[in-house]
C-alpha cells in the first residue's frame, strides 16, 4: 500500500481545473492507498487573506473533498495548521534549499510579477509545499500538471538530505492526470484556469450555478475557423473545451470530434453547458448538506490528530538526523 499525500489551497472558487486535475484523482486514490488530503491554509498566506473569509474556505473545502467522494473512514482529511510540524520541517528544509533553484520557480514568476515587494512566502511556498509532502513519507503525489515543477524541487530536497545526511526522507513521484490534466482559462486558454482571476467568467467553479456556467461557456474565447477539432497550438481554446467535455463525459475527443463534426461553436457550446452542469450537480448537492452538518468540524479535528501522529514520528527521525534540541 502507498502513502497519497495531496492538498488544495483555501482560497475560494475551487473550480473544475481543481477537480480534474487534483480532488477527482484523490478520490480515485484512496480505495487502494494510504491517503492523507490536507487543505493548505498556510499556503494561502502567501497572498493576503481576509481572516474570516479564510476560515469559511477552509470549512467550504473540507465539505467539497467530502462532496467529491473523500471518505474520512479511509482518508485522513485535516487542516495543515492543526499539525505544527509543516512549519518546522519547511524551516530545515529552507537551510537546505538554494535561492537559485527557487528563482527559477515559474509560479513564482507569474505571481510576483517581478515586483521587489512580493512576500517572501510566495518564494518559499515550494520549500513548504515539500515539508507538506515530506513529512508524511509520501510515495505518490497527485497534482495538476502546473505542480510538475515543485514536485522536482521537493524529490531534490529529499535527496540532497539523504545524500548528506543518510537515508531521512521518501523521496516522492508525482502523479499527473495525461487528459485534461491542465484545464485552461476560458477567456484566455494560454494561461491556466486560476481561482485568482478577476474575470469570474475565466473559471467554471465547483459551486457556481446552471446559469452563470451557461454564460461563462458561451462566452469562452475560441477563434474564427469554425470547426470542432483538437489543436493546442492554434486552436487552444476550443481544444480546452474539447479536455474539458471529454473529462467530464469520459468520451474520447476522437468520439466527440465525429460528434460535432460539421455542427457550429454555438451547438457545441450548449452541449457542453449540459455534461458540465450534469456532473457536477451531484457535487453541490452533497456539498450542502454536508457545509451545515456538525461532522464537518469533528471529521477536521480527527484527521488532525492523525496526522499529527505520523508527523511527530517524521519529526523526531529528522531532529536526530540534524542534530537539534537535546
Ligand atoms: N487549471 C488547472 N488545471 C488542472 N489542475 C489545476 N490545479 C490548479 N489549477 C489547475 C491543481 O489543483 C490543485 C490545487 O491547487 P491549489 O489550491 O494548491 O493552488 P493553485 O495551483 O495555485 O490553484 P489555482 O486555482 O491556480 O489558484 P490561484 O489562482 O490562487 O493560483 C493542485 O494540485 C493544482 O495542480
Amino acid at each position: 500500500m502507498k502513502r497519497v499525500f495531496s492538498g488544495v489551497q483555501p482560497t475560494g472558487n475551487i473550480h473544475i481545473g481543481n477537480y480534474l486535475g487534483a480532488l477527482k484523482q484523490f478520490v480515485e486514490l484512496q480505495e487502494e492507498n494510504d491517503c492523507i488530503y490536507c487543505i493548505v491554509d498556510m499556503h494561502s498566506l502567501t497572498l493576503p487573506q481576509d481572516p474570516k473569509l479564510l476560515r469559511k474556505n477552509i470549512l467550504d473545502v473540507a465539505a467539497l473533498y467530502l462532496a467529491v467522494g473523500l471518505d474520512p473512514e479511509n482518508s485522513i482529511i485535516f487542516v495543515q495548521s492543526d499539525v505544527p510540524g509543516h512549519a518546522e520541517l519547511a524551516w530545515i528544509l529552507t537551510c537546505n534549499s538554494y535561492t537559485g533553484e527557487l528563482s527559477r520557480m515559474t509560479q513564482f514568476k507569474q505571481k510576483s510579477k517581478g515586483s521587489e515587494s512580493a512576500p517572501t512566502g510566495l518564494f518559499t511556498y515550494p520549500i513548504l509545499m515539500a515539508a507538506d509532502i515530506l513529512l508524511y513519507d509520501t510515495d505518490v503525489v497527485p497534482v495538476g500538471n502546473d505542480q510538475k515543477q515543485h514536485i522536482e524541487i521537493t524529490r531534490d530536497l529529499a535527496l540532497r538530505v539523504n545524500n548528506r545526511c543518510g537515508e531521512t526522507f521518501v523521496v516522492p513521484e508525482g502523479r499527473f492526470l495525461k487528459a485534461g490534466a491542465r484545464i485552461m482559462s476560458l477567456d484566455d486558454p494560454t494561461s491556466k484556469m486560476s481561482k485568482s482571476a478577476e474575470n469570474v467568467h475565466s473559471r467554471i467553479s465547483l459551486l457556481d450555478d446552471a446559469n452563470k456556467i451557461k454564460k461563462s461557456i458561451m462566452k469562452s474565447t475560441t477563434d474564427s475557423e469554425g470547426s470542432i477539432r483538437f489543436d493546442i497550438e492554434n486552436k487552444p481554446g476550443i481544444s480546452n473545451l474539447l479536455n474539458i467535455y471529454s473529462a467530464f463525459s469520459g468520451m474520447d475527443i476522437k468520439e466527440i470530434e465525429k460528434k460535432y463534426e460539421g455542427c457550429g461553436y454555438g451547438t457545441f457550446k450548449k452541449d457542453l453547458v449540459e455534461v458540465v452542469v450534469e456532473a457536477i450537480s451531484p457535487i453541490q448537492q452533497r456539498f450542502h448538506e454536508i457545509r451545515n452538518s456538525s461532522e464537518l468540524v469533528s471529521i477536521l479535528k480527527d484527521g488532525g490528530q492523525r496526522a499529527n501522529a505520523i508527523a511527530e514520528k517524521t519529526m523526531k527521525r529528522v531532529k536526530d538526523v540534524f542534530g537539534l534540541g537535546i
